[in-house]
């Protein structure tokens, strides 16, 4: 923490009127106000240091209370404690706008996280994504806790990716106050698809950017028209199988691996595009320290202890994918199968990993193998580093796209709203994220 000199007593009562006002924001309209005097401009100016100041608190007494959840072994966080609800680092009503994908500046190097000497993660190797990580880090992480996937044996919607399912869609716009609707762009590719915008619709003048405006009612936004039925069964080809992966540094000195599974539909929901993750956090020795699961509106973590793991080293987590609508479960009798031999009775029949005709398992990581009910095998397609919102990873820029996933659908991985916050932290996206961007972890612009 910086050390500054005794606070003048004038400047008290602004401090005060700060710390009531919340100390979310650096700079208030009068403080940037060309007509504003010199005397109110210094004042402005120790309020914003001591707003800096009060932040920087925040984050430290945030990171206390992890640590001592750690040290006792807590797997429970309530949306209210979770470690994403730190304070913007730039206010919501800025005017910071979203990076290009693809910038032409170079690539950073990475801050060497503390932890084992010969970790990946204490070199200083190039940084693509600037979360300050090297590649190499982010890489080896996301490897080596991939998890596996037990998808049942009804399941009819395989998994696909997102460069097959858009050249398979409608991109389309909306505004249900009005009830008009437009059709966009069929085929789109990942960079058509975030540089779209509406200038305006029915009675709102104000544009509306397929790269930076979140609808908060779904009313004003564009999605995309539920696939069809062909294209909504998914891949059968394990190759087609792949894994997103977001890994950024966290506020236990560690890491956060979030992977994220994409599916064409989600048939319990009847809505095309359907997005499905998990956050597996690591402590500073890069341990994991728990898993969670964003389910009913909120992220839920469990105790690294309590899981089912598999692997020399346990660190594979067992996740169990719900038939239709992928909602990923922790045990498999949570999840119905076909396929239970000597049970009688169709709704009894639940995944058993002891029992392989009751799922299908997929090996997530790189060359991991995809065994099917019926014995036949495949190579699963791996993993794909998705980078940084305000900086993403091989070629993977929708993950700035900002409208819905399907009619009735939901959004994508960085705009998701399971668990958002009041002040809009994306806490789906960025839990436990390190002095988080306003670009990496909240809508730029809200619609309605
Ligand atoms: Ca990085
Ligand atoms: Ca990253
Ligand atoms: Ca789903």
């Amino acid at each position: 923490m910086r050390l500054r000199p005794p606070l003048p007593a004038k400047h008290l009562s602004l401090l005060c009127l700060s710390l009531l006002l919340g100390c979310s924001g650096k700079t208030t309209p009068t403080q940037t106000s060309p007509s504003a005097s010199p005397s109110s401009n210094a004042a402005a100016q120790v309020v914003g240091a001591l707003a800096d100041q009060i932040d920087s608190l925040r984050d430290q007494l945030q990171r206390a209370r992890e640590e001592r959840e750690n040290q006792q072994g807590s797997p429970s966080a309530s949306p209210g404690t979770n470690p994403g609800s730190t304070a913007p680092s730039t206010s919501p009503g800025s005017s910071a706008s979203p990076s290009p994908s693809g910038s032409a500046s170079p690539n950073p190097v990475a801050t060497p996280l503390p932890g084992p000497v010969d970790h990946p993660c204490r070199n200083t190797g190039t940084d693509t994504d600037k979360d300050g990580l090297s590649d190499s880090c982010e890489n080896q992480l996301a490897e080596s806790f991939a998890p596996v996937i037990y998808h049942s044996s009804q399941e009819s919607h395989f998994p696909t990716t997102v460069d097959k399912f858009l050249p398979q869609s409608i991109l389309m716009f909306q505004d249900t106050e009005c009830k008009y609707k437009q059709r966009i762009l069929t085929g789109a590719t990942q960079t058509q698809l975030i540089a779209q915008q509406i200038s305006a619709s029915c009675e709102s003048k104000l544009p509306v950017l397929a790269n930076s405006t979140r609808s908060k009612d779904k009313k004003r936004s564009f999605y995309f028209e539920n696939p069809s039925t062909e294209a909504q069964a998914g891949s059968k080809d394990a190759q087609d199988w792949l894994t997103y992966v977001h890994i950024y540094p966290n506020n236990l000195n560690g890491a956060t691996v979030q992977y994220w599974r994409f599916y064409a539909y989600d048939d319990s929901e009847d809505h095309g595009g359907d997005f499905e993750g998990v956050h597996i956090v690591l402590d500073s020795q890069f341990k994991p320290v728990r898993a969670g699961l964003l389910v009913d509106n909120a992220l839920k973590y469990t105790a690294w202890s309590e899981l089912d793991t598999e692997g020399s080293e346990k660190a594979r987590v067992r996740l169990f994918s719900e038939p239709g609508s992928h909602k990923l479960h922790l045990k498999g009798d949570s999840v119905k199968a076909d396929g239970c031999k000597g049970i009688s009775g169709f709704f009894s029949c639940r995944v058993n990993v002891d029992k392989p005709e009751t799922f299908i398992r997929q090996e997530t990581w790189k060359d991991g193998q995809v065994s099917w009910f019926n014995g036949e095998t495949a190579t699963s397609a791996g993993l794909l580093n998705v980078g940084e919102r305000s900086a993403p990873m091989n070629g993977q820029v929708f993950i700035q796209y900002t409208g819905l996933w399907g009619l009735n659908g939901e959004w994508g991985p960085a705009y998701n709203g399971i668990g958002m916050l009041t002040n809009g932290f994306l806490t789906a996206w960025a839990a436990g994220m390190v002095n988080p961007k306003r670009e990496d972890a909240f809508p730029l612009t809200v619609s309605p």
